[in-house]
């Protein structure tokens, strides 16, 4: 995968993503990043890249020219055929919602373009030219679309094959198959008088299956009903589920509904 960042804050993309499991991604060649400073494409000797609206309002725009010239930089560095350019991504709290089932989706794209737009947004021609998704990452507002592209690449990386440890441990993990993933132990068996669920330490491996299933449907349960409505539950799992339900006091419940 090759992430290519249009964005006025390279260092904090290239920052973020030299650290921990992505960091040895791309030293092992499994990912690969360029953040482009569209400040670099600035068509005055100041380098802005932002005006006032139109219109008149609050905050700055993103011009539009400079966020051309720094796709079409990208965009001519690859060499690709125009039939198979590859996604634009602009990072916009008006965008549809980022969820895991979109992250398979982009990881198996070969290039992804993100575009992190500032100020109070960037003129709407140059994203009607260039942008093939709209994304955000949940319904609140940030200063900037650098955290939400970290977040999506981080997400997205760690399901190409050989960047975690374990090929299998991407898709067992939280959401695999919308359901929270189970509850996790470490030695010491007993901590502070609290053991260890007996289950664990038994080497049992049916019952362990079991028991892991049975703790991803009451966590989800408890902490994510919404989720089940995509989970695909046994008849005593549904059950469980019920009873689990209207157990819960109306302030646990609210949350979700
Ligand atoms: Cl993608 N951008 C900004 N600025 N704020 C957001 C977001 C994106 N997603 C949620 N909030």
């Amino acid at each position: 995968m090759n992430f290519h960042v249009m964005t006025l804050f390279p260092e904090m993309i290239e920052n973020a993503m030299g650290h921990s499991i992505i960091g040895r991604a791309m030293k092992a060649g499994y990912v690969s990043l360029e953040a482009v400073n569209i400040r670099d494409f600035a068509d005055n000797k100041h380098n802005r890249v932002d005006d006032y609206p139109y219109g008149g309002g609050a905050g700055m725009v993103m011009q539009a020219e400079p966020v051309y010239r720094c796709y079409e930089d990208i965009i001519n560095r690859m060499e690709c055929p125009e039939s198979s350019f590859p996604r634009v991504i602009y990072l916009t709290p008006q965008g549809r919602v980022f969820d895991q089932d979109m992250a398979r989706e982009y990881a198996g794209e070969e290039e992804l373009i993100f575009l992190c737009g500032h100020y109070e947004g960037v003129d709407e021609r140059v994203l009607n030219r260039i942008v093939t998704d709209y994304v955000s990452i949940g319904d609140y507002v940030l200063t900037g679309g650098e955290l939400p592209a970290l977040v999506m690449m981080d997400t997205i990386s760690r399901l190409i094959p050989g960047v975690l440890n374990n090929d299998d441990s991407a898709e067992t993990e939280s959401f695999a198959d919308s359901l929270l993933e189970y509850p996790q132990y470490t030695r010491p068996a007993v901590w502070q008088g609290e053991e260890v669920p007996s289950v664990l330490l038994s080497g049992h491996h049916k019952n362990l299956q079991e028991w892991y299933r049975r703790q991803s449907v009451i966590r989800t349960a408890q902490r994510r009903p919404d989720l089940l409505k995509k989970a695909d539950l046994t008849p005593e799992e549904q059950e469980l589920v019920q009873e689990i339900i209207e157990g819960m006091t109306d302030k646990q419940t609210t949350r979700v509904e």
